[in-house]
């Protein structure tokens, strides 16, 4: 067989999946800048929330440049030692290179979690101010019920055989324990502007999620647990409420509200709703 031209190997594919590569970086940083979380998410109403915003957009900036350079670096590596026809050669790589980017890898990593450890763990691992006002959250398939102790600031004790939600008893407080006599339960939250509440997450039959994105909380309701978690809201608002686990057929329907109030409002509402008791 007789060769007529020059074999110039694989080079205009090298050259053209180098140029693909380039116009994927382009495209996923557009797609990124275009829709920046903190443009299409709304404010947080929490101290907290704000640290957790800034947590997140530093660990996007770190991500997303480590993406950038490593990305561009490919179509650089594809572009350069393309297949010009010429022969190849045999590198073992390098055992140096290979131990800088694992330990910056780790670095990165370990430091971007130590930094955000404090964020997420503020509102978990530190118990709330003992003056907190304490909330029992419920999550049953499909609804939200949130019990406050009353005037006594106790709650009566809960007996699984006595929920009836028909007979308004939706979860279970025992007719014979006098600290229930006074509790409240609402289907919706309300709390008091810039006062500390202490939520206690529970369920009474799947996993269920207690999630407002306002206050950059997001928690498990697990049957058989109470999960203590406690924020302070600094703005007046009404905000949603949402169970962010797939609990059901009814999932989707499973919402409710979060009332950010003045401390008069509150008072107002404690009231009205002692008096609807
Ligand atoms: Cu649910």
């Amino acid at each position: 067989m007789r060769i007529s031209k020059r074999n110039s190997g694989s080079a205009a594919t090298a050259a053209l999946l180098s140029l693909i590569i380039v116009v994927l970086v382009v495209a996923t940083v557009y797609v990124f800048a275009s829709n920046l979380p903190w443009a299409v998410r709304p404010a947080p109403i929490t101290s907290v929330g704000a640290e957790i915003d800034h947590q997140y957009g530093l660990t996007l900036a770190v991500a997303g440049t480590v993406f950038i350079l490593s990305q561009l670096g490919l179509a650089f590596a594809v572009f350069k030692f393309r297949d010009h026809g010429q022969k190849a050669h045999f590198t073992r790589g390098s055992n140096t290179l290979e131990a800088i980017w694992t330990t910056a890898t780790i670095v990165l990593f370990l430091g971007l979690g130590l930094m955000g450890h404090k964020a997420w763990a503020e509102v978990r691992f530190t118990p709330a101010a003992p003056d907190a006002i304490q909330v029992e959250v419920t999550g049953n398939q499909f609804v939200f019920n949130f019990r406050y102790p009353g005037p006594d600031g106790k709650f009566g004790k809960l007996d699984p055989k006595q929920i009836s939600a028909s007979t308004g008893n939706p979860l279970g407080i025992d007719a014979n324990d006098p600290a229930g006599k006074d509790d409240i339960v609402v289907p919706t939250l309300t709390v008091p502007v810039n006062h500390e509440v202490n939520l206690l997450i529970r369920s009474q039959d799947v996993i269920h999620n207690f999630y407002v994105r306002e206050l950059r909380i997001q928690q498990d309701a697990m049957p058989g647990m109470v999960i203590p978690l406690h924020f302070t809201a600094n703005t007046i608002g009404q905000y949603e409420v949402v169970c962010t686990q797939l609990c059901g057929l009814g999932h989707s329907r499973m919402h409710s509200y979060l009332n950010v109030v003045s401390d008069a409002d509150y008072d107002a509402f404690l009231k009205q709703q002692a008096a609807g008791q």
